[in-house]
Order: structure tokens, then sequence, then C-alpha cells
């Protein structure tokens, strides 16, 4: 572990020159200079609200307005932030590097926005709604206006935002393809993650025991910043645009 601010970031940036397959896990904490609030830690969204009252099907169950006006809330939040220089240094490491895979927990679709094309959206996309019956009915939502009454497919069951809950499955597919790239990687790059939702926070130790040097990038320290090898403490805005200069 190396906390110790440019030789970290030396030591990054080393070990990035020598990978040919590198994977970047992105969390909330990725999105927060550009305005999207993260979930834990001072100023999240779990310090307002519950989650077992907002982020679970029992929630949504129970009370399918509530749920869908915390959606539309998050999603005007979002519709006004843009990707920020670490989105845009992390699409623009894609490009140099033989295999690079960006798997995020995040729903906001801003790597997208920033360019990232080999991305998996493990936790879904807060701009998808999906049939409550047939789960394979998704609709784009992007630029629809809320109208008063809930979203329904046109089979007449109600939408659901096309994110995951806890205590749901990830998207099979997703997790075996993240996975893949997990155990295949020399560097891991784990950035803005507070690293305890499962199963991603399990990835971390699959690339280490595919022999992977992982690197952590976060403001705070987190449950992996012990078991990562380097540990760049800062910003992933400022952070990212560095590594990817120096490369
Ligand atoms: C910066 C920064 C800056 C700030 N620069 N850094 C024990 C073992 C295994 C599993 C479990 C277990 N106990 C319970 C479970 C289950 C549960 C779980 O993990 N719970 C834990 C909380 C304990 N997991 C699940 O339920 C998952 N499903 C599952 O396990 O299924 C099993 C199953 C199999 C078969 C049948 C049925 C089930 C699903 C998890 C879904 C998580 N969903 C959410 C909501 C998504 C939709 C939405 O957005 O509304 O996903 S919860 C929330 O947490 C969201 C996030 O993606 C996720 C992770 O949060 P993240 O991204 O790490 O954000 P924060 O806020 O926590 O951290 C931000 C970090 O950024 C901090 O570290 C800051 O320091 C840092 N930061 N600014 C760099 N500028």
């Amino acid at each position: 572990m190396d906390a110790n601010g440019s030789d970290a970031i030396g030591r990054a940036v080393e070990a990035l020159r020598c990978a040919r397959a590198v994977v970047a896990i992105t969390g909330a904490g990725m999105s927060a200079e550009s305005g999207v609030p993260t979930f834990r830690g001072s100023g999240g969204l779990w310090r307002t609200f519950r989650p077992e009252d907002l982020a679970t099907p029992r929630a949504f169950a129970r009370d399918p307005a509530l749920v869908w006006e915390w959606y539309l809330w998050r999603r005007g939040r979002i519709a006004a932030a843009r990707p920020n220089a670490g989105h845009v240094a992390l699409a623009q490491m894609e490009r140099r590097f033989a295999a690079f895979t960006l798997l995020t927990q995040n729903v906001d679709g801003l790597h997208l926005d920033a360019g990232s094309r080999n991305l998996v959206e493990l936790h879904g996309n807060i701009w998808r709604a999906r049939c409550t019956e047939e789960p394979r009915r998704v609709f784009d939502q992007r630029g629809d206006t809320p109208g008063e009454e809930l979203p329904r497919c046109p089979c007449g069951a109600l939408l659901r935002p096309d994110v995951v809950w806890f205590g749901e499955p990830l998207d099979p597919v997703a997790l075996d393809r993240a996975a893949a790239a997990v155990r295949a990687c020399d560097v891991l790059l784990v950035i803005g993650t507070s690293a305890v939702v499962y199963p991603v926070a399990s990835l971390p130790s699959l690339a280490r025991h595919g022999q992977a040097l992982v690197v952590e990038i976060n403001v705070d320290e987190t449950p992996l910043t012990s078991e990562a090898d380097i540990v760049v403490r800062g910003p992933s805005g400022a952070i990212l645009p560095q590594l990817e200069r120096l490369l």
C-alpha cells in the first residue's frame, strides 16, 4: 500500500505502461464532481433517504409512486450533469490498451456520454424503464416528459426503473462479462466506490487471485484500501486526467 500522492501516481503509471489488459470499476464518487450525489458519506443519498424505502423490490411493491418520484427527481439532477474530466480520461484510456473494460455501478449514463464504449453498466441505467411483467421489454425514457399517471408498458403492466435494487441479482450475462475481464486483467483500477456493495465488492479479490495489480483511487479510505497494491488519494476528476497524461 502506498498512500503517498505523487509516488503512488508514479507507480500506477508504471504498472499501466506495462499492462495489456486493464479493467476499471467505478462508483458514485466518479460522478460526484459532475454534481451527482453519492450514496454513502456526507451529502450521500442514504443520509436523507432510507434504501429500504426506495431501492428494494418490496419498496416498489408497497409504494410505486414514491419510488418513481425519487427516480424522477434523480433523473432531473442527472439531466443537468455533464461528464467530468475523470469520465473523459477513462474514455481516452480505453483507446490506449489492447483490452480495456469499464465496469460501472453508476446508473447515470455519464460514461457513455463521455465516449466510453467497452462498458458494462452493472446496476442498470436510470434512463431506462422495464416492464414489471416481462423484464425483456425495456424502454428508453430519456427526453420523455413524465405524465400524471405512473408509466405503463403497452401490455398494461407497470414499468419500473431498469436498475438493480438490493436483493435483486445482477444481470448474469453482464456479471459473467465483468468477472471474465477482471480475471484476465493486469491492472484493476477501483475508482470512487465505497467497495461495500456485493457482488461488485468481490471483484478486486478476484483480480488479485489472477495476479493483477489493484489500484484504488478515492478521496477516502474504504474496506479495499488495506488490500490494494497502490492507493491514490484524491478526486478522480483530477487524478485520472493526470494518469492519462503521464501514460
Ligand atoms: C470519491 C469522490 C471523488 C467521493 N473522487 N472518490 C454480504 C455478502 C454479499 C452480498 C450481501 C451481503 N450482505 C448483503 C448483501 C446484498 C447486497 C449488499 O451488498 N449489501 C451491502 C450494503 C452489504 N447486494 C445486493 O443486494 C445486490 N444483489 C445481490 O447480491 O443479489 C444476490 C442475489 C442472487 C440471486 C437472487 C437474488 C439475489 C444488488 C446490489 C444493488 C445495489 N443497488 C444500488 C442502487 C442502484 C440503483 C440506483 O442508483 O438507484 O446501487 S445501492 C447503491 O450502492 C448503488 C451503487 O451502485 C452502490 C454502490 O455504491 P458506490 O458506487 O460505492 O457509492 P458510495 O456512495 O457508497 O461511495 C462513493 C465513494 O466515492 C466513497 O468511497 C467516497 O469516498 C468516494 N468519493 N467523491 C473519488 N471526487
